[in-house]
């Protein structure tokens, strides 16, 4: 409270607040300080390390003075609040960011090179925090990014793991999984808000008694308590002073050390429940699309949920309002269904703790939370078993059964007498045991559900949510296609092309306003600047060059075309076809005499990504892709034309490498599995061309670049079902061209073929599920298409401006604001 505050004080806090000029002198001023105190070293010992976390330290007081302007700001103004509960936040490095968003790389840069570091070398030393799988972690990231730079007073909530996405190794070619303990050294990003703690109780009984009006009540007493401490994340906006805050919780026991138990001889089991506490934020699971039934994830769920719900509840009676603002003053987004329980929360505060009136309450939750979804793969679905739900959530448990019976009276209101449709509905699944449907949960509890690219919202409403549609209609559902932030994707991850794009548009103006790239478009034919364009992708992949030798080494030819295959490794993602048709290649090229092979364009195939430990078929993908480039790229005989690489450990800050170098990169998930994808906007954003298929948002990107700019092939979504239906009743031939290659795995041109039979089982036990046989053909015509074009240098070049030029759609900014006003009515509240 500013007004009881001493005068002396507020004076001095005012004279703080006015950020101090941050020069090259102040910089190095604040650097040596943290060297000598804060880390406790002599300055005449300073490594790459310490210099990386002095900067660091110095950076992070900038962020902080910022961050408290901005909550000062926020609690004054009291705007509606956003808030974005994911359980994975991929934020990857954060030194390089800060200083580009808060405008002092130029400043700090030179100062630290002044003291005798090269500053690539100090943002080296940051390891990444890897709390995500994949695309669904790293849309939360840059998510964060827009709501910050767009002024959008906004709160991530998740989970401070302490071990991320494990650290992938490779062994004799096959992957290998170690522990993420990214917390090691300190880390200077988060602010440890050890005052800032919620009780989390899990387990017990629900006890009734009837209140004074003689309503009853519920009162719910857990045998478990555990304590949740907050870690706050500061997110620098870019270009403003907003900086927002992701705060992640950290489980402790709520009983430090039992001293009595340890005298009654009790020590192991005194111990025992201390770490079973700290277990639940100790690791993130690795699955991504697939849903593991394990009880410590669900009570991850209900931890992050609890803690963030009573935070976010506690910040709205601060400000004296009744419960009926409460939509107004709130907007809950939940990324994915793994906040569901959320929704069954606030109901459960509002009616037992607040006592609300049932309808009431539940008309206060449904306004307040939206749902988006994120695949429509079955496997993803998530369902937990109704008795382990009742087990750990026996309140929440009756909850579910009642918002269930009160949703389907009004199925059968509206439908009277279609048991069917009432069967389909059911948040309840009727198996045994019983399972409770998170997404269903989610929808009925939800005032709209979003997908994630045009197609992909389509789908969601006639197929998995189509009985949905019937009773909801299809306002309820809506499209918000993806984004991905241009700051760190262009901006940092490719310094020169932002240079050059800056410096031929005469500002930086493209930073907050992608769609101003649009500018560049007149350029396409400008012969000076098509030699710039081409000397910065060449020195991208000089770079990504060096990094493969170093982390791989092989040696590849940074003139030959640079073809990328980088995410999870997933048999929607089909790797798998793309390592058959490399294999395709290798054949074809050794077929040739050394003067054919002189007109042929050299390639470069790199591949990366983890597959989850627990898919096998993933796994030995990897093998594959190992094993054939072991062959390849030794081969003499092939004349260099050919290289094959797995980049081992991808992550956001090998992707930063990595994406800019591509000259075309791969999106080929059988049509309609891939919901969005992300990387293909990156990969384009930074001038390299796409070779997808018709799924995701490879449609609204080629849309946007037009037909010559990009190369599709295969099936559409629409033709999967039949295809799928002829694998499974009729015999269908498999492509010849895939057969050869089939054939030639199994003589044992790349190692013992017995490893790899349960991988090509797939195609042929399995029905080919994921239509390779189906899509092979057009695959290969669509990689002669890109050989073809890749030989007209100049064209591709044209090719290149005009892919960065029209990718404005895709800023996580036009993503961002789609939500605000669509979704969650919410404005900008700059401080
Ligand atoms: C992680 C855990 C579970 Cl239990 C389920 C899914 C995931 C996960 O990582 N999903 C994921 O990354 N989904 C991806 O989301 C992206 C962002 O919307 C999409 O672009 C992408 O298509 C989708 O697969």
């Amino acid at each position: 409270d500013q007004a009881s505050l001493d005068p002396k004080i507020v004076s001095l806090w005012e004279k703080c607040a006015v950020n101090e000029n941050n020069d090259k002198e102040n910089f190095q001023r604040s650097f040596v300080r943290h060297v000598t105190t804060t880390l406790a070293r002599s300055v005449y010992n300073i490594d790459n390390f310490s210099a990386y976390q002095a900067t660091a330290h110095t950076v992070r007081d900038q962020l902080i003075k910022q961050w408290n302007e901005t909550q000062q700001s926020h609690t004054e103004a009291d705007p509606k609040r956003v808030y974005y509960l994911s359980l994975e936040f991929l934020l990857g490095r954060s030194l390089d960011n800060a200083l580009l968003n808060l405008g002092l790389k130029e400043n700090f840069g030179e100062g630290v090179k002044d003291l005798g570091f090269r500053m690539e070398d100090v943002l080296d030393e940051e390891v990444d925090a890897a709390l995500g799988n994949g695309g669904l972690g790293r849309l939360a990231a840059c998510y964060m990014d827009s709501l910050a730079s767009l002024d959008y007073p906004a709160w991530g909530y998740g989970l401070r793991y302490t071990y991320g996405i494990f650290q992938q190794r490779l062994n004799d070619g096959y992957q290998v999984e170690f522990p993420d303990y990214w917390l090691n050294f300190d880390n200077p990003w988060e602010l440890p808000r050890l005052d800032v703690t919620v009780d989390v109780q899990f387990g017990g009984s629900v006890n009734k008694y009837t209140d004074e009006d003689g309503r009853v009540r519920h009162v719910w007493e857990g045998n478990d308590v555990i304590k949740a401490v907050a870690y706050d994340v500061p997110i620098p906006g870019y270009g403003t002073k907003n900086c927002i805050n992701i705060r992640l919780w950290s489980s402790k026991p709520k009983r430090q050390f039992d001293l009595g138990r340890f005298n009654a001889g009790e020590y192991e089991q005194a111990v025992q429940e201390q770490m079973q506490a700290e277990n639940i934020t100790a690791v993130l699971y690795p699955n991504d699309n697939h849903m593991v039934g394990k009880e410590l994830r669900l009570k991850q769920q209900y931890f992050w949920v609890a803690a963030s719900l009573h935070d976010i509840v506690r910040r709205f009676i601060k400000t004296g309002k009744p419960w009926s603002k409460f939509p107004d003053q709130v907007a809950i987004q939940l990324n994915d269904t793994h906040p569901t329980l959320a929704i069954v929360e606030l109901q459960r505060i509002l009616v037992d703790l607040e006592g609300l009136k049932w309808d009431e309450a539940w008309d206060i939750v449904t306004r307040t939370f939206a749902f988006t979804n994120h695949t429509i793969l079955p496997e993803a679905m998530e369902k937990w078993p109704v008795p382990m739900v009742a087990y750990l959530l026996p309140r929440h448990m009756q909850i579910i059964f009642d918002v269930n019976l009160f949703f389907l009276q009004k199925v059968e209101k509206l439908f009277p007498d279609d048991r069917d449709l009432l069967a389909k509905l059911s948040i309840i699944e009727e198996a045994t045991p019983q399972f409770v449907r998170m997404a269903h949960l989610a929808i009925v509890g939800s005032h709209q559900v979003n997908g994630v690219a045009e197609l992909h919202s389509n789908l969601i409403k006639t197929t998995i949510f189509k009985d949905f549609v019937k009773f909801y209609g299809s306002e309820k559902f809506t499209n918000v296609t993806n984004g991905i932030t241009p700051r760190r994707w262009l901006h940092q991850a490719n310094p020169k092309l932002g240079d050059l794009i800056t410096e031929v548009l005469g500002s930086k103006n493209w930073l907050k306003d992608l769609s101003s790239l649009n500018q560049l478009e007149k350029f396409a034919d400008d012969k000076e600047f098509k030699k710039q364009w081409v000397t910065v992708k060449r020195s991208n992949k000089v770079r990504l060059a060096e990094y493969i030798k170093t982390h791989t080494g092989v040696v590849v030819n940074p003139n030959a075309l640079f073809d990328i295959q980088v995410k999870r490794i997933h048999e929607y993602k089909r790797q798998f076809m793309n390592i058959l048709s490399v294999i395709h290649r290798y054949n074809s090229l050794k077929k040739m005499s050394s003067e054919e092979r002189c007109d042929v364009v050299k390639r470069v195939i790199i591949f990366g990504g983890k597959a989850a430990p627990g898919y096998y078929i993933a796994k030995l993908v990897i093998k594959l892709i190992n094993s054939v480039a072991e062959v390849v790229n030794k081969d003499e005989s092939i004349d260099d034309t050919l290289k094959v690489v797995f980049i081992p450990d991808y992550n956001v800050s090998v992707a930063e490498i990595i994406i800019p170098a591509s000259d075309i990169s791969q999106h080929i998930s059988t049509a309609g599995t891939e919901a969005s994808g992300t990387s293909n906007m990156k990969f384009v954003l930074n001038g390299g061309l796409i070779l997808g298929t018709v799924d995701g948002a490879n449609i609204e990107i080629h849309e946007e670049i037009g037909d010559d700019n990009i190369f599709m092939f295969g099936n559409l979504a629409d033709q999967v079902e039949d295809l799928r239906h002829a694998h499974r009743y009729r015999n269908v031939p498999i492509d010849p061209a895939l057969q050869e290659v089939i054939n030639d795995i199994e003589s044992g041109h790349f190692g013992d073929s017995r490893i790899f039979s349960p991988l090509i089982n797939t195609l042929t036990i399995g029905k080919d599920y994921y239509l390779i046989s189906d899509d092979f053909g057009s695959y290969l015509s669509a990689q002669n298409l890109v050989d073809e074009a890749y030989k007209n240098q100049d064209d591709w070049t044209r090719k290149s401006i005009l892919c960065t030029a029209r990718m404005g759609k895709f800023s996580s900014d036009r993503a961002i604001k789609e939500y605000a006003n669509r979704i969650w009515n919410a404005k900008p509240c700059s401080t």
